[in-house]
């Protein structure tokens, strides 16, 4: 039986409020897409449940009349993960968003899956405590979102992935059920850890409803440096250097094109001066007095060795901020060329052919378009984002890169690294998974999917391939 969508939307109005449906073209647009503005939204309806109970609601409600849910937070993502493009219902998050009292025993905190990153963030500074994971989207990225992503950010080398962050989750599955996985315990060896399947599930066994994030202290004094290098093969060189003497809080890296896009169109200032073809971003936790001795001589050698041509390091809070933004700002502000977006990895030691490898590809098939370098070089990680030249269409410009995608993709596999390191799968990486997972492992992932999810309701076409 096929139930028509003004019947689903009354039943959905009945297992909630009608209130809690929204049908006008503008929430549609909105909900309907992430931030890869690659897929057209086209929703069914938007649901705002205010609770975990509303949520079971929901999913018996899809089960019952057939129809597909897409979750959706923050709708941050650079996958096309929380795109709704097939008259799904989005399951937005919006209103489960409450942050507990930090418990300061435990060094944690409790919170709705809806809550914005950086209110966490502020939750856990405010107690004197401190939530690491970090990037230019906290300020509309939801915790449920990160953790369905398992997001990575800016401070990885340091404090890990938002997996090390999660102490419990309540989520509810596609059969409608309520499970508690870990409940905040630190230490809990009772077989398998179902929280680690549903942290980066990109929503296709559940819902993140609640989550228990572990907080720790905050770093003393973060004290950045921007350096100019003379080539890309400094990079990691200048990383072995400077690693040595100080433990780091970020080793991020960009090319001269992502500087010239932010001055030009983000008011950002330059470091200074020389013009270098790529840059890096050290911050480190600034001790004591010798922090400052160990740091200088290593950029000395530096550039004792030619492998760094300038160097600046902020001497305030307000300076390191300014300093950041070269890095951060650079994702939105290249996202008016509707970007095509490469977030692979290999191993830390690999990066010198990954990047080897990756620049042969780019310099073959891209010789006239531009492409903006840019990462988490220190965690093996790289943004190749390719911008589209105004003359092409989107179509044409998204067949070609896809072609390239492929050199670049099978260059990783030879380097057993991954063609997605943060962003998730969803849609845009499903057809290259396999580049990185085995069949065996896919099988076993759709198998899981189907013990989660039976009856297929949530987010298909995301993660794995349709075609
Ligand atoms: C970043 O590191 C984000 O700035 C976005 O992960 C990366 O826009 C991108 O490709
Ligand atoms: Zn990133």
């Amino acid at each position: 039986m096929v139930i028509s969508s003004i019947d689903i939307i009354h039943e959905l109005g009945k297992a909630l409020t009608p209130e809690q449906v929204a049908i006008d073209p503008m929430s549609l647009e909105n909900y309907g897409q992430d931030w890869t503005r690659f897929t057209p939204p086209a929703p069914k309806a938007i649901v705002f449940p205010r609770n975990t109970a509303e949520v079971v609601a929901i999913v018996e409600c899809a089960r019952r009349c057939r129809f597909a849910l897409v979750p959706s937070g923050g709708r941050t993502g650079l996958s096309g993960g929380a795109c709704a493009a097939n008259g799904e219902v989005v399951v937005s998050m919006d209103k489960i968003n409450a942050i507990a009292p930090v418990n300061l025993t435990d060094r944690t905190v409790t919170v709705g899956a809806g809550a914005i990153t950086q209110n966490v963030q502020q939750a856990a500074s405010d107690a004197g405590l401190f939530y690491p994971v970090d990037f230019a989207s906290s300020g509309s990225s939801q915790i449920g979102g990160n953790i369905a992503t398992n997001a990575g950010g800016i401070n990885v080398i340091r404090y890990g992935m938002t997996r090390d962050w999660v102490a419990g989750l309540t989520v509810v599955t596609g059969k409608g059920e309520i499970l508690e996985l870990n409940k905040g315990l630190m230490k809990n060896n009772t077989g398998l850890d179902f929280r680690h399947l549903f942290i980066g599930s990109e929503g296709i066994l559940g819902f993140i409803t609640e989550a228990t994030l572990k907080l720790t202290s905050p770093p003393k004094d973060p004290t950045v440096l921007v350096l100019g290098l003379s080539d890309m093969n400094a990079i990691m060189s200048v990383l072995g250097s400077i690693q040595s003497t100080t433990p780091l809080l970020a080793y991020e890296f960009f090319s001269e094109l992502a500087v010239a896009k932010v001055v030009e169109h983000a008011g950002v200032a330059r470091p200074f001066e020389t013009r270098a073809p790529f840059y890096a971003l050290v911050e480190f936790e600034h001790e004591n007095e010798m922090t400052d001795a160990r740091i200088f001589e290593a950029v000395e050698k530096c550039m004792d060795e030619a492998w760094v041509v300038d160097a600046v390091m902020s001497q305030s809070v307000a300076q390191a901020r300014a300093l950041w933004r070269l890095r951060e700002d650079i994702s939105e502000t290249i996202s008016q060329w509707t970007p095509y977006k490469n977030d692979i990895s290999s191993t830390v030691s690999k990066v010198p052919q990954l990047l080897s490898a990756v620049n042969a590809v780019v310099h073959e098939n891209y010789p006239d378009w531009d492409v903006v370098w840019y990462g988490h070089i220190g965690d093996g990680n790289l943004h190749l984002n390719i911008l589209k030249p105004g003359n092409l269409r989107i179509e044409d410009f998204k067949a070609r890169c896809n072609e390239v995608s492929t050199d670049i993709f099978d260059a990783i596999k030879k380097l057993g690294g991954s063609v997605s390191a943060e962003h998730g799968v969803g849609t845009l990486k499903a057809p290259y998974l396999n580049y990185t997972k085995s069949d065996s492992e896919i099988d076993a992932m759709r198998a899981i999917k189907d013990i989660f999810d039976p009856d297929g309701i949530l987010n298909p076409g995301k993660v794995f391939s349709t075609g």
